[in-house]
């Protein structure tokens, strides 16, 4: 039998990360397979979603770089690594500013690989608050209006639509929000879940694994210039930072990293951006992890979501940064900057940066390694 395979899409903080996980679990608990994740994002490493994928126990694998639609071979490698593992279901997201795995992921699979993979519906998890900024009232999330493309098409490309995190609304509010997503892509089905709390989660799986994937091509606009409005007003910024008392004292890194996180939120409200995703995770230097952080800002108007605390306190300790920004890459990495400096100051730290990579989704020489540009029509 094919492994089968699938893909979700979804805005920013939207859940896929959680829904993946919540799904593999669905699936192995209630033995209707082996399943897997493969976890994508840009970024050459020090990826959060990969890090908290892996403290699970769920076989995963992460897949950096670039998103899943342009490293196909590098694609099929890794799902065949996965299979090799053990896995026969596998599930997979694009990064959360992406569209077009529709044509680039399944219909490339169906041509290059025939029959090699069972494709389960093309997915996209929606965020009923985020979703209020394309619905009639309009909300203001303090979130530019180009980005609205994005959540449209989002919803345009998916076989089927998921509504997450019900456990944060009302019964009232969850119809209104499927009663609206209905009105606008009639032929879609929609289901509701919450990945957190597992409420729907299993039918939601049932769902997948009993469908199949149209896999036709549809027209979402992708590459219009509404898609580059969109795309340009994202940056990405992965870092990681040793953190070191200098008085030998232990710490609670739950404090500093929750300042960290508010210095980010002030400096960003004061410059007038925003950041869709904000992650952060740290870990004990235990092989198998059992002391783990990770926590998420899905906005500046929004209170921090800790998934995992701290247990221990400790003399030193190693930060990776994940900020999906809607402001200037440049800006950002100097708003991240001064929030460290001001933590350092206060529990007397000594940090030290041993990667740091930040970009704007549309810069040139993003992906550039070591390569230089030069105007075609000089000759010096
Ligand atoms: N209350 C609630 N929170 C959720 C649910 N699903 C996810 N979250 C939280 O929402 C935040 C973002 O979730 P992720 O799963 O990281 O979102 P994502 O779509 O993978 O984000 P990116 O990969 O950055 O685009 C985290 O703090 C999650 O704990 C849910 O069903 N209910
Ligand atoms: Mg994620």
């Amino acid at each position: 039998m094919p492994t089968k395979y699938m893909v979700t899409s979804g805005f920013l903080g939207a859940g896929k990360t959680t829904s993946m996980i919540a799904f593999a679990n669905s699936v192995n608990k209630r033995e209707k397979g082996h399943a897997a994740i493969l976890a994508n994002d840009l970024g050459a490493s020090n990826i959060v979603d990969a890090e908290f994928t892996a403290t699970t126990g769920i076989t995963t694998l992460p897949i950096s770089g670039n998103c899943i639609c342009y490293q196909h071979e590098n694609l099929v490698d890794k799902l065949h690594q996965l299979e090799a593992a053990g896995a026969d279901v596998i599930f997979s997201d694009i990064p959360g500013c992406g569209i077009g795995a529709l044509d680039h992921v399944y219909l490339e699979l169906n041509e290059k690989e025939k029959g090699q993979f069972d494709l389960m519906p093309f997915m996209c998890v929606v965020d009923p608050e985020r979703i209020r900024m394309v619905m009639p009232e309009n909300a203001d999330i303090n979130l530019p209006d180009e980005m609205k493309f994005l959540f449209d098409a989002q919803m345009a490309e998916a076989d089927v639509i998921v509504l997450n995190k019900i456990d944060t609304i009302s019964k009232t509010e969850t119809e209104a929000r499927v009663e609206y997503i209905k009105s606008v892509y009639p032929q879609t089905p929609v289901l509701t879940m919450s990945a957190l709390t597992g409420e729907g989660v299993d039918a939601v799986v049932d769902y997948i694994l009993e469908h199949k994937a149209a896999a036709a091509h549809k027209e979402i606009g992708y590459g219009s210039d509404a898609f580059m409005a969109a795309e340009n007003k994202l940056s990405w910024f992965n870092t990681r930072v040793f953190m070191e008392q200098r008085e030998d004292k232990n710490l609670d890194f739950n404090e500093v990293i929750t300042e960290i996180f508010e210095g980010i939120r002030q400096g960003l409200k004061k410059n007038k951006g925003n950041v869709p995703h904000l992650k952060m995770f740290a870990a004990d230097s235990q092989e198998e992890l059992s002391d783990f952080f990770k926590a998420s800002l899905i906005g500046v108007d929004y209170d921090i979501e800790y998934s995992q605390k701290l247990e221990k306190k400790y003399s030193a300790l190693s930060l990776i940064i994940n900020a999906r920004s809607a402001a200037d890459s440049q800006i950002m990495a100097e708003i991240v900057n001064d929030a460290m400096d001001a933590v350092s100051l206060k529990y007397n730290l000594k940090v030290r940066t041993f990667f740091m990579e930040t970009f704007g989704m549309m810069e040139e020489g993003k992906g550039n390694v070591g390569r230089a540009s030069r105007y075609e029509d000089h000759d010096n």
